[in-house]
């Protein structure tokens, strides 16, 4: 018998009991998203400032892509790669054309495209580089997040993020965000095949690189003969403001990874884009996935491209992120320590005071109506989805410094 919820606390006390205890969430039961809201079982409305870490940059629910998602759901959900059907090659199309790249891999998660992205970087690193076999290296940075697979985490600088998991996948250097000349020593290695890195950190506390860095590591990258490979699966599709976070710096990736909007939040949808050149060294059955570009995967990312163009969404997180930070960087009280960001990825650096920290900040936020996280102990991730307006932002705005202000 499926229990039903007429209650916040009893759906925590059903997680609490029978889920495993991989998260500590807010206290918030939601049971309903439209554009920047969502209500809880209470009826209570909030404003999403975190948009399932820009998973739902399109806004809850839209009814383009979730149009798309039932249509193609009562006509055929899954055939697996073992056949062809008539969604995926249309996709195909339409992702390789919008993005710019020959050809896409279709994968599920985002941490599955990254591990994509890994093996195709080092089949081209045997096939074309010549490296020696087993000996290939890739460059990562610290404060990475990509994913939380065993070979995702054996890159991670996170005690809490490998801490535990070890044996851990060889084959890593790491270097410091935002350094080139630590890039350019680890490339003196012969044997480096890729640098694998996020335009912007966003779990690091969205650690926004000094301007020029992306295109000058993409400069050596090139230098080097090694593959520049984009993280962009929570910078893409329009969040900081341009429709790549690499498009700031006027980059183009080797390798293209994208995921969580690419789906406008409705199901897991991740790709990895590339040339003929990279994408080609990986022969059929080498690579794959069940799931990977499914039917309704296909109709729900063309949807989801389709509504960031017609709504203008890069423009808006572009001219909406501008106000958030000018709003709170010139937000007068001294628990805002620092303020910083790219379109509507931004975050504010919280100065713990009288014993409240950003935990606290997060909590009163939510009694007024906005749901923000922290991320790490002291910086608050602010990423509505990009479809708010000016004036529901500015609404936000008001009931964030109402929040800190609390404090004083
Ligand atoms: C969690 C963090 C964010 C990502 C980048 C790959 C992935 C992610 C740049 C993997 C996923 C998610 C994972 C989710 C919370 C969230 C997160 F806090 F974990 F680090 F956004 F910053 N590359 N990020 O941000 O994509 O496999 O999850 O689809 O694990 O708690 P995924």
């Amino acid at each position: 018998m499926v229990e039903k919820i007429t209650t916040s606390q009893q759906a925590m006390d059903l997680e609490d009991k029978y889920g495993a205890h991989n998260y500590h969430p807010l206290g918030v039961v939601l049971t309903k998203g439209k554009g920047p809201y969502m209500w809880d079982v209470e009826g209570k409305k909030y404003f999403d400032f975190l948009s399932a870490y820009s998973s739902v940059n399109q806004g809850h629910c839209h009814p383009k892509i979730v149009g798309a998602m039932l249509d193609q759901a009562q006509k055929l959900t899954l055939t697996s790669r073992a056949f062809y059907n008539d969604c995926l090659g249309p996709y195909e199309k339409y992702v390789t054309e919008f993005f710019g790249y020959d050809k896409v891999l279709p994968m599920n998660s985002g941490a599955e495209a990254d591990e994509t992205a890994l093996k195709m970087c080092r089949k081209w690193a045997y096939i074309k580089k010549g490296l020696p076999e087993n000996q290939a290296k890739i460059i990562v940075c610290d404060g990475n997040f990509h994913g939380r697979t065993i070979t995702i985490i054996s890159m991670s600088t996170d005690p809490d993020a490998f801490g535990g998991f070890g044996p851990f996948t060889p084959g890593f250097m790491k270097v410091p965000y935002n350094d080139i000349a630590a890039l350019e020593k680890a490339l003196e290695d012969p044997n480096v095949a890729g640098f694998l890195v996020e335009p912007i950190q966003g779990e690091a506390g969205v650690y926004v690189p000094d301007d020029g860095y992306l295109k000058k590591s993409f400069d050596l990258c090139k230098a080097h003969n090694v593959l520049f490979i984009a993280d962009e699966v929570q910078t893409g599709i329009a969040r900081t403001g341009k429709m790549l976070a690499c498009d700031h710096e006027d980059v183009r990736p080797d390798i293209l990874i994208l995921g969580k909007a690419l789906s406008g939040g409705t199901m897991p949808v991740s790709a990895v884009l590339a040339d003929d050149d990279i994408m080609l060294c990986i022969k059929p059955g080498e690579h794959g996935s069940t799931f990977g570009g499914n039917p309704i995967a296909a109709r729900v990312a063309i949807a989801a491209l389709e509504v960031v163009k017609e709504e203008q969404l890069t423009e808006k997180a572009a001219y909406l992120g501008e106000i958030f930070r000018n709003e709170m960087s010139n937000f007068n009280n001294d628990m805002v320590e620092q303020v910083r960001g790219k379109g509507l990825l931004n975050a504010v650096i919280i100065r713990p005071k009288n014993g409240k920290e950003a935990w606290d900040v997060c909590e009163k936020m939510k009694e007024l109506g906005v749901l923000a996280k922290p991320t790490h102990q002291h910086i608050i991730r602010f990423a509505p989805p990009l479809v708010i307006t000016e004036e529901e932002l500015r609404e936000a705005i008001g009931l964030i410094k109402e929040a800190i202000n609390f404090f004083n």
